[in-house]
């Protein structure tokens, strides 16, 4: 199975001899697989740089690795987390990380930061590298590729997931900030979804948008601690009640909602069980399974359509007319439609001449 497109702009096979791939001690995919599957972080992080590379060989040589770390993969509990900016998801997962390591997980934490190149920075924050669980050796914890598209990032970031698994962590947390697609995005590459948010006076609920609550499996309300305590309480009431209004995804679990107080380390083995109960309530009646087959059916059609749109882009007739193109289109001269139509009509020609 080919987890990438990289085969799709024709790198061919990696030779062994590939500068730059074969730094370090691991001088195939093989060697490489072995040795992060011993738990080989070295060779984790060597290997994820190789599948968010942008140099073709570099990444024909992550899906070689990938390839053939399939097999090991799977295991793992998947869980999102998403809110606002400062909302707490890096204290939380650095909160419930440190717990699960305690007790003997081995938890790899994520993250899509769908931040733009140009305004640059990360909006996940400085907290996002976890500083107390980054010095556990039960826990690895990989930041954001950088720059692309969210459809790049997210890709490499569900590749890295599954690299994750096969060195045997049981625990993946992927953490997003709720700013457009990316919980979408992120929802639809885990088993369960978190969505954080601020204890809120008044009666409002903040700003969070409809489809975002429908996929949430838990709506969890946090810093509920210190004078914020009563608000926060408040705050989940009127969550719940909306979350009643809400048709649930799956027949087996009703979303539910919680308070936490991530600095204050509660509420963390109740979410843990949330997750443990939704995990048990989907198995039961195989939804786990159909959910999972359903993310990698939809996950090949989207890495299809990014192949397509690379594909498309590199083509040299089409880019001599793409300009023309957008202008007439602009200028209202053409339809998108009949546009689109004839750039891929340019494309399909481009193909088989
Ligand atoms: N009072 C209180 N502050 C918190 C809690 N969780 C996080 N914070 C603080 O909120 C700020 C933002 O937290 P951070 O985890 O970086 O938020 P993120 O942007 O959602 O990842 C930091 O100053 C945290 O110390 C909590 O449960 N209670
Ligand atoms: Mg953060």
């Amino acid at each position: 199975m080919n987890l990438g497109i990289s085969r799709l702009s024709g790198t061919g096979q990696p030779r062994t001899s590939e500068p730059g791939a074969s730094s370090g001690p691991w001088d195939s995919p093989e060697r490489y697989c072995d040795a992060i599957r011993d738990g080989d972080r070295r060779a984790m992080a060597r290997a994820i740089t190789l599948i968010e590379s942008r140099r073709p060989e570099q990444a024909a040589w992550g899906q070689q690795i990938l390839e053939r770390l399939v097999p090991y993969t799977g295991q793992a509990v998947r869980v999102g987390i998403t809110g606002p900016p400062g909302v707490g998801k890096s204290t939380l997962i650095e909160a419930l990380g440190l717990q699960l390591v305690e007790r003997g997980h081995r938890v790899a934490v994520l993250a899509v930061d769908p931040s733009s190149p140009v305004t640059g920075g990360s909006i996940l924050g400085d907290k996002t590298r976890m500083e107390r669980l980054a010095a556990s050796s039960s826990a690895f914890i990989r930041p954001s590729p950088s720059g692309g598209s969210l459809g790049g990032v997210a890709h490499r970031t569900r590749e890295v997931m599954l690299l994750c698994e096969a060195a045997g962590y049981d625990v993946v947390l992927i953490e997003t900030v709720g700013i457009g697609q990316s919980e979408v995005t992120v929802a639809s590459m885990v088993d369960f979804f978190l969505v954080l948010l601020l204890p809120a006076g008044g009666d409002q609920l903040q700003g969070i948008k409809r489809g975002v609550m429908e996929l949430a499996d838990c709506l969890a309300v946090n810093k509920a601690d210190g004078a914020m305590r009563d608000v926060a309480e408040r705050t989940r009431a009127e969550y719940a009640g909306a979350l009643q209004l809400i048709r649930p995804t799956t027949a087996s679990w009703r979303p539910r909602s919680l308070l936490i107080s991530a600095l204050e380390a509660e509420g963390i083995d109740e979410l843990w069980q949330m997750v443990g109960q939704h995990r048990a309530a989907l198995e039961a009646g195989g939804e786990l399974e159909d959910r999972r087959r359903k993310q990698n059916r939809e996950w090949m059609w989207s890495l299809v359509e990014q192949g397509l749109r690379l594909a498309i882009d590199a083509d040299p007739d089409v880019a001599g007319r793409v300009v023309e193109f957008e202008e007439d289109v602009q200028a209202q001269k053409r339809t998108p439609a009949a546009a689109a139509q004839e750039l891929l009509a340019i494309f399909q020609r481009s193909r088989s001449g």
